[in-house]
């Protein structure tokens, strides 16, 4: 199969483009210290043109104690060593370019690390010029400036004795909150930015955006009153620059917040994360407290934001993430349906309009893993751990949740063969190797023409060859149905409909008349039945 190569000189090339998100500390190790490197994704970009993807969101790899594997930045101007050097990371972007594949790097902009040069300074004295580049509250270590409590567990304040003052930190008291309203903190952020934009970065995912705008006295973390100000200001200051493509992560986005993120006039940025659809599955705002999907519910949401942002915005698709459980794990099946599930899900997702990203192993159906608590690395699930069972819960009930929502399933290494440590490293990973990786690897998925890989290749040529899938409206169809996720795009005489049935059981589906004879552009079946089998998704065109 042939790729199409996508003019990235046209306004909005990004519509049109799929993007793959990679995870450097799980990706691919060359050099034997068990954490992944920029060789190695350089190493694997004939994998990534072979998929089919225009771009790659690099998760962070600038200099960082990796408190929070990277999203704890102590210098934005360099490659953390553990990575490589600024050569390697030139040569990726050089590398990549040849193979018309952008590097989208991912800013971390709401804080930086305790580690930072700006924060060390900020720490000598109240009267030192870096000093209000963080946001301080005065008061005795026996008194919190309130009870605000960080993602991550713990409040939201640390106490530095020597001044007499608490900083404010919405993750780790390693992950100091910047102070966005002073404007030397916005034109440094700016200048880092330029200085990557000029070493060939075509864009970038901008990490927690909608907190950069927090006002702790009002007790406002999210959707601050000057949030969209400070955008306008980023996007004119930063992201002009011809073509670029940015995509801002926003846990407190709705449709109409999205409609300002994502304007058209690219005024602020091209697209939002928007996690609305993954927070359905849950008891409680809290991720921990899981539920089964309530399909009814993810229809609508889905149809609310594919109707709410036609013409208005742009959403960008996704299931997965390095914060995520692994989707297949999640709404679908991994056991017996692994691999139609797989496939029904991507098919769901692909057929919108939108942006589609894939999270590394995805594409292979790469599933959630179940280890003990000590083998955990991630701070925010020992956090969990110490909090909930501090709170009366069960220890057994917390690795539940730890196993079902823990962000290391999205975490553990690549799985690229069915050797030792999946041939990720010839070290000790980091994070452990799944051990399904002896059956579910990228060389055996290589070899299956019937693999989630190709189908996922085909799913990517598909949009790019048919322009139903960037222009077309959504139509949602038997919205009531709880089994079933059916939907139609239309864009003048081109019509597609996607159909997925989301049960490990056959069900009754009524192909619409006028579909009736229409092509099948892809399908997880090789063949059709008077019912929709486990997971069965298909996809059909007519013109
Ligand atoms: O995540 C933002 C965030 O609040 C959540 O995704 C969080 O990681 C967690 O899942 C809530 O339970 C971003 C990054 O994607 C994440 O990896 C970082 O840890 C976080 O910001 C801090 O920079």
């Amino acid at each position: 199969m042939a790729n199409l190569i996508l003019d990235k000189s046209k306004r909005g090339w990004w519509q049109s483009a799929v993007f793959y998100q990679i995870y450097p500390k799980s990706f691919q190790d060359t050099t034997g210290t068990g954490i992944g490197d920029l060789q190695g994704i350089i190493s694997r970009l004939d994998y990534l043109q072979k998929l089919g993807i225009d771009g790659i969101w690099l998760s962070p790899v600038c200099a960082s104690p990796q408190v929070d594997n990277g999203y704890d930045v102590s210098d934005y101007c360099a490659i953390d060593p553990m990575f490589g050097t600024m050569a390697d990371m030139e040569m990726l972007i050089a590398e990549a370019k040849k193979r018309n594949i952008s590097i989208i790097m991912d800013l971390v902009l709401n804080h930086s690390s305790d580690q930072h040069f700006w924060f060390r300074e900020a720490l000598k004295s109240k009267d030192n010029p870096y000093h209000d580049y963080y946001i301080w509250r005065d008061g005795d270590a026996d008194t919190l400036p309130n009870d605000m409590w960080s993602v991550f567990g713990g409040p939201t304040w640390t106490y530095v004795p020597h001044l007499g003052q608490w900083y404010f930190h919405q993750f780790a008291p390693e992950q100091p909150d910047l102070n966005w309203e002073n404007p030397k903190v916005r034109q440094g952020l700016y200048s880092f930015i330029r200085f990557w934009v000029d070493k060939g970065v075509e864009g970038f995912r901008l990490d927690v955006i909608d907190q950069i705008a927090k006002d702790p006295d009002l007790k406002v973390t999210t959707n601050g009153p000057k949030l969209h100000d400070f955008l306008r200001e980023l996007s004119r200051e930063a992201f002009q620059e011809e073509g670029l493509v940015t995509v801002g992560e926003a846990w407190g986005a709705d449709v109409e917040r999205a409609k300002l993120y994502s304007a058209p006039d690219g005024s602020e940025l091209s697209m939002v994360f928007q996690f609305e659809h993954m927070g359905l599955d849950q008891t409680s705002w809290q991720k921990w407290d899981f539920a089964p999907l309530p399909l009814v519910k993810l229809k609508d949401c889905y149809r609310r934001w594919q109707q709410g942002l036609a013409e208005k915005g742009w959403n960008s698709l996704f299931v997965n993430n390095h914060d995520l459980p692994r989707i297949v794990s999640r709404w679908g099946d991994d056991t017996v349906y692994r691999v139609p599930s797989a496939k029904m899900l991507a098919t769901m997702l692909h057929g919108m309009q939108g942006t589609p990203y894939i999270y590394q192993g995805e594409e292979l159906g790469m599933t959630n893993i179940k280890l003990p608590l000590e083998e955990y690395v991630d701070v925010e699930i020992h956090n969990l751990f110490r909090d909930r069972t501090a709170e009366g819960y069960s220890p057994e009930a917390v690795m539940e949740s730890i196993w079902k929502r823990g962000r290391d399933n999205a975490r553990t290494p690549m799985q690229w063969t069915a050797g030792e440590n999946a041939g990720f490293t010839t070290g000790k990973p980091w994070l452990k190797v799944n051990p399904n990786h002896t059956e579910i690897n990228a060389e055996a998925a290589l070899a299956d023409p019937d693999s989630i890989f190709y189908y996922y290749q085909k799913l990517i040529e598909l949009r790019k060859s048919l322009p139903v899938f960037r222009e077309g409206s959504f139509e949602l169809l038997c919205p009531e149905d709880e089994k079933v996720f059916a939907y139609t795009r239309d864009m003048g005489n081109a019509h597609l409909l996607v159909v997925c049935n989301f049960t490990s059981k056959a069900v009754p589906f009524e192909i619409p008349e006028a579909f009736r004879n229409a092509k099948t552009l892809v399908a997880n079946y090789p063949d059709t039945a008077d019912t929709l089998r486990p997971y069965e998704a298909r996809m059909l065109y007519y013109e």
